[in-house]
């Protein structure tokens, strides 16, 4: 039986963030979607000018109360952006009848040190309250740092700041954390700690110049749809890891404009084949 995953995630016409390619990717690990469109954008916020943003609060409310009367179960729950603290809110309600859904939170709000368009304390500490929810979170470096009220600084943070950080986010070893986008002088690292395991790593790529969109939101959903397959963080991390690098430097050699997001789509048969390995690795076929 395939597995059947609730995303919630904005829809923005261009530039491929959130429900776009987290669904593409969700459905190449085999898995089913109920997808719940938080904002309706005419595109991702990051450098277009005059964006149609349709609040699509009535219309979240709307869908969870049309699903709570429908036999529909979720073998996980994935959170990406969200536009206000109340739909964070309303979301974060929803949960209570969630409980034993395993609920991954990406707590897509902020990059580069700075919160996204829009954002404020308020959004900050309502996903606060969302993560402590989770058994997966995600967050990039900036993310990282506002969960935790630290201030370790891009470039600068030492592997042992990165540890303490993937510690506190990880409420006393009790969720799993993945910390991506953590940029050194030539490199980008990425912290994961596996609650399932206790194993704890980081991993280390070469940095590409330029600050992509999407990226976050297409780590998020390969690694969550790994894990939802039974697959092990640490593998998860690297396939994710792995494949989006490929795809970035595709983007890179395309020399289009990087607001209109990665080249991914002439990949995705990799990355299918990617995830059967793991698949079959996993069930001892390799
Ligand atoms: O990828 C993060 C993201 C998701 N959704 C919207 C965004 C961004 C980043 O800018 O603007 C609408």
């Amino acid at each position: 039986m395939s597995k059947r995953i609730l995303l919630s995630g904005d829809l923005a016409g261009v530039g491929k963030v959130s429900l776009t390619p987290m669904s593409t990717i969700i459905n190449c690990a085999g898995i089913e979607l109920a997808s719940l469109p938080t904002t309706i954008l005419s595109s991702h916020t990051g450098g277009f000018k005059n964006i149609y943003i349709n609040e699509f609060t009535d219309g979240m409310k709307g869908f969870l109360n049309a699903w709570q009367d429908l036999e529909i179960d979720f073998d996980a729950i994935i959170t990406s952006y969200f536009r206000t603290y109340e739909q964070i809110e309303i979301f974060d309600k929803f949960l209570s009848n969630k409980a034993k859904t395993f609920l991954i939170v990406d707590p897509v709000m902020a990059d580069n040190g700075k919160l996204y368009s829009g954002f404020d304390k308020r959004h900050v500490s309502s996903m606060k309250k969302l993560c402590k929810k989770a058994e997966l979170i995600i967050p990039n470096f900036t993310e990282a740092n506002l969960l935790t009220a630290s201030s370790y600084k891009e470039g600068s943070a030492s592997h042992k700041d990165i540890e303490s950080l993937s510690l506190e986010l990880s409420d006393n070893k009790t969720k799993s954390v993945v910390i991506t986008g953590i940029c050194q002088k030539d490199k980008l690292l990425i912290s994961y700690f596996d609650k399932n395991t206790g194993e704890s790593d980081i991993i280390t790529s070469d940095k590409l110049p330029y600050r992509f969109f999407g990226t976050g939101d297409m780590f998020t959903a390969i690694v969550s749809s790994m894990v939802v397959n039974d697959i092990s963080l640490s593998a998860a991390v690297k396939v994710a890891n792995d494949w989006i690098h490929t795809c970035l430097v595709d983007t890179i050699k395309s020399a289009r404009d990087i607001k209109y997001g990665v080249l991914y789509e002439q990949n995705l048969i990799k990355l299918i084949q990617n995830i059967q390995k793991e698949k079959e690795i996993k069930n001892g076929k390799h």
